[in-house]
């Protein structure tokens, strides 16, 4: 440990704030990245008010973020070929006994540690290091977890600052204690501002030190160590003691004249509904991305890992989010990502609901219409996977309970999809066991822009979880069936899909159309409304569903949509079975028996309904 190094890059201040943590296992791994990576100086983040102003200005002064007009928001870009989560440059650095199943990306450890060293080696020449403290999980909470991130991007830290509750507090009362997680991020070469090498963009994981490397990239999917970095080593944490890391929202959601809250969290794929459910007009949002739930007492908790949201801000508009407009559209601290900036240094995104721009900067440069982009492709003016980073705490339907140590109790869960043809827009599973077997272990959807790719492909993604597992897909699904043990009133399973479409290729539903349903989880979670039993769960009855739309959305339902959406599609339905089966017998080598089981139960009450009712069966025949 070369600490005359760290002394020296850090400055005495600097020193004195790492020193005063007293952690031998901290000291060991700054100097390590220290060295390896030669920076020409380090700043130490402490939780002060101070720190977190320094890295807001080194954002602006170094360009990885400039001023736009309104107060406090600032711009980043992010290369051209960094626009998304790169799913094939992320790895796991296995040992050759180690195994995660085919669907998993792998490389082998001793391999995968040297070429990422070399990747490392002067990567922060002419660059500060900053070395900042997290915490996952609300401060002084059993839920939560410790985490330093070392960076050489003041975007990824002042990111980090807004998405992230700080930690040095939580480091002191480690008390020398080695119980946390590590990240190392380099931005790489930069060139106007933007990474250079993407062909070099890696993010290995490395599960049994607990430490993430990421290098060449800025997309904060890939660089933020905090964010979905973090999920696949608290995957594999919970996995070993008994609760779960989720891909999932929490939302609190009003009763009858808001006389009652009740907990909902929600896994969707990316660019599914899911920051667009959790912010509904009316209800209240705790958190849009990651939570962590656990069995307290015969109960389950959860807690937002978070406490901002990296958003998508394709088609946010005063209409269609008006909490998130007005906080985009307001002063206060916004980071705003792959947008166009106009003439007037106003951000503009793609669905913003005003008239399309003529010129301004994005992504790719000077843009006008009919740019084209290095590649040939042309250029939108903003990208579909633009975003906004806010702290929650700035949305004035913020729950109360976001700090709260304890979580909050789930009500229910939900889970969703993209498809058009198959599922109904909503719908309750029979009990716990078949909501995650028969729901959420089925989950398929159409590929977005989110991830680096092809868009419109459809994937399988159980629980919207599967890109970030860090353990064989059948034991995460055993767990998910382990985790109510002892629980007597487990939370109630519903899986919604808003995507549905008619024969003339038009979404069946309204955009506010997820408000209604909504309200009926709400109402089932007490027991308030009836279910129609269906081969494959309960739908609403369609008079709950017509009183709802009128008082929510001042809608007259009619029972012609009604019978169209709730139809049941008995063919798609046995072949979107007979698909995912096929991918559990040939990806996945420790399926749980019952999974099987489950889904051929399944099959046979559809065959049987279709022998009975034909293959579209209304919602009536039940
Ligand atoms: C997602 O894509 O699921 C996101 C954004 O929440 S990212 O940080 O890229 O994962
Ligand atoms: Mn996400």
């Amino acid at each position: 440990m070369d600490i005359k190094l760290l002394k020296d890059k850090c400055g005495a201040e600097g020193y004195k704030k790492l020193e005063k943590l007293a952690n031998d296992k901290l000291m060991k791994f700054v100097s390590g990245y220290a060295e390896l990576c030669d920076p020409d100086s380090i700043f130490v983040r402490t939780d002060s008010r101070e720190d977190a102003e320094y890295i807001r200005r080194k954002a602006l002064e170094n360009k990885e973020e400039r001023p736009l007009a309104t107060v406090g928001h600032t711009v980043h870009f992010d290369g051209y070929f960094d626009q998304g989560r790169d799913k094939g440059s992320t790895k796991y650095l296995l040992r050759p006994d180690e195994v995660l199943g085919s669907d998993i990306m792998s490389v082998d450890r001793e391999k995968g540690f040297e070429e990422i060293h070399k990747l490392c080696e002067n990567a922060m020449r002419g660059k500060e290091m900053y070395i900042c403290f997290y915490c996952l999980g609300p401060t002084d909470s059993k839920l939560s977890i410790s985490a330093v991130q070392i960076t050489d991007s003041s975007y990824v830290s002042h990111s980090e600052d807004i998405l992230c509750r700080s930690g040095y507090g939580q480091f002191l009362n480690l008390k020398g204690s080695g119980n946390f997680f590590r990240f190392v991020h380099s931005a790489g070469e930069l060139e106007n501002g933007v990474s250079k090498d993407s062909e070099k963009r890696r993010i290995y994981i490395d599960l049994q030190d607990e430490i993430v490397y990421s290098v060449n990239t800025q997309y904060a999917g890939n660089s933020i160590g905090l964010k979905k970095l973090a999920m696949r080593l608290a995957i594999k944490c919970a996995s070993e003691e008994g609760w779960l890391t989720e891909h999932m929202f929490i939302m609190g959601v009003y009763g009858r004249k808001k006389r009652r809250i009740t907990y909902f969290t929600g896994s969707f794929p990316s660019a599914c509904g899911k920051t667009a459910t959790a912010m509904l007009d009316g209800e209240k949002i705790i958190g849009d991305d990651l939570a962590y739930l656990r069995n307290i007492n015969g109960r389950i908790r959860a807690v937002n890992v978070e406490r901002g949201i990296f958003g998508i801000i394709q088609d946010v508009s005063e209409k269609s989010d008006p909490a998130i407009f007005e906080a985009l559209t307001s002063p206060g601290e916004v980071i705003f990502s792959n947008v166009l900036v106009d003439r007037h240094d106003n951000p503009r995104w793609l669905g913003d609901a005003r008239p399309e721009p003529d010129s301004g900067v994005n992504f790719a440069g000077e843009w006008a219409p009919g740019r084209k982009g290095p590649d040939g492709n042309a250029v939108l003016y903003a990208h579909k996977n633009a975003r906004y980073t806010i702290r929650l705490r700035d949305l004035k339907n913020c729950d109360a309970n976001l700090d709260n140590p304890e979580g909050v109790e789930v009500g229910g869960i939900i889970y969703g999809g993209r498809d058009s043809d198959t599922s109904a827009p909503v719908i309750q599973s029979f009990d716990w066991a078949h909501g995650i077997l028969a729901q959420a272990a089925m989950i398929e959807s159409e590929t977005t822009a989110a991830t680096l790719g092809e868009e419109g492909v459809r994937k399988f993604n159980l629980m919207a979880n599967l890109d970030f597992l860090s353990i064989p897909i059948g034991r995460y699904i055993q767990n998910n069936l382990d985790i109510v043990q002892g629980v007597k009133k487990p939370p109630l399973i519903f899986h919604v899909n808003y995507f549905l479409r008619g024969k003339d290729g038009k979404y069946l539903n309204g955009i506010k159309d997820k408000h209604v349903w909504l309200k009926w989880m709400e109402l089932r979670v007490h027991g308030e409304a009836k279910g129609i039993k269906t081969p494959i769960g309960h739908i609403p009855k369609y008079d709950d569903l017509k009183a709802l739309f009128k008082d929510l959305l001042g809608k007259d339902y009619t029972r012609e949509d009604y019978n169209e959406q709730f139809k049941l599609r008995i063919p798609e339905c046995i072949a979107k079975i007979d698909r995912i089966k096929k991918i559990y017998h040939a990806k996945v080598f420790d399926t749980p028996h019952i999974l099987m089981k489950t889904l051929d139960d399944q099959r046979q009450r559809l065959e049987d309904s279709r022998s009975k009712n034909g293959d579209y069966p209304a919602p009536d025949v039940f």
